[in-house]
């Protein structure tokens, strides 16, 4: 990767970057909102149902910029021996050797690319998104808990399964909405998300330990716990074709609640599906160990229990 576009290296890789600067770590002043673009009917629908399809939030110039960027990262990547020299996290779900067929494999997980290369850095306050996400998080200034890259070639790739992401997020409360932003035309073909509407308000996959009272994303379902025909009962068997896919124009987006249970099915075509997911968090989340100790975002953070998720490595976005 050539050095004008490495915005972090060696040791500082593990400390705080340099370029960034946060105002007011904490329960930061609350910057003013760009624009509003969500109507009262989108905010309901994303509270009800845990998702909600957007619109492009990039024009023709700003995607392919993002597009050609990620390729030449994509390709400076897969010759990378020493890693050093980048935020540990980076290349976590890296996997270049490829499947047992031989391939160099070109399915990328980049986790905070936002870190390193500016182009993607500018793409974690994009206006649209900010604006959206602000409104659905009830109008709560915004960090980012962490962005990723994920690209699914042709041939050498496979599906997620069912998952809600708070699960696996060492946070203190599930408040976080992320934006899957498709850098390709997504359908269930090549991979589009695929959501299970409402998942996120079942009690049964909420939290036990977390206070939710404030939370607006939250309401109880009918259903109760181990009630014949839950959704408990039957998620992890759903294939996709039990879900509703959410294709997108490449330059589109969809937020999901990280309560929402999703999964995105095997790329069969031989078109590429390259995404970008932005993870917004409210500003005033905690650090909570216990739930996911080994996090490779806050591993190598050492931050105490409690501890609020602020500063340079969790940038106020909007
Ligand atoms: O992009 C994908 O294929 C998976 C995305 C996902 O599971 C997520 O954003 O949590």
């Amino acid at each position: 990767m050539p050095d004008e576009d490495v915005c972090w290296s060696g040791d500082a890789a593990r400390a705080a970057p340099a370029h960034v600067s946060d105002p007011a770590p904490g329960h930061c002043r609350p910057p003013a909102l760009p624009m509003s673009p969500l109507s009262p009917q989108e905010i309901a629908q994303f509270h009800r149902d845990g998702y909600l399809r957007f619109r492009s939030v990039l024009d023709d110039a700003g995607l392919e910029r993002l597009r050609t960027t990620l390729d030449r990262v994509i390709r400076e990547e897969l010759h990378r021996d020493d890693t050093s020299d980048l935020p540990p996290e980076f290349a976590y779900g890296h996997n270049r050797k490829g499947s047992a067929r031989g391939q160099v494999r070109r399915i990328h997980q980049y986790v905070n690319i936002w870190k390193v290369v500016p182009e993607f850095r500018e793409a974690i306050r994009l206006p649209l998104v900010v604006g959206a996400v602000r409104q659905l998080m009830g109008d709560r200034p915004l960090r980012l808990w962490h962005d990723q890259i994920i690209s699914k070639p042709p041939e050498d790739n496979e599906k997620f399964a069912f998952h809600h992401d708070f699960y696996f997020w060492p946070l203190d409360r599930p408040s976080m909405i992320t934006c899957w932003l498709a850098l390709d035309d997504a359908t269930p073909e090549n991979g589009c998300m695929h959501v299970v509407p409402g998942s996120h308000r079942d009690p049964r996959f909420q939290p036990p330990d977390c206070d939710l009272a404030d939370d607006l994303h939250l309401s109880p379902a009918p259903l109760g716990p181990g009630e014949p025909g839950s959704l408990y009962q039957e998620v992890r068997t759903w294939d996709a074709d039990r879900a509703r896919p959410v294709p997108l124009r490449a330059g589109e987006c969809m937020f999901h609640h990280c309560l929402n249970y999703h999964m995105t099915p095997k790329n069969v075509t031989d078109r590429q599906r390259r995404a970008l997911i932005l993870i917004y968090m409210p500003d005033g989340t905690r650090y909570n160990h216990d739930r996911s100790p080994a996090h490779p975002c806050t591993t190598y953070l050492h931050l105490e229990d409690g501890a609020l998720m602020a500063g340079d490595f969790f940038p106020v976005c909007g």
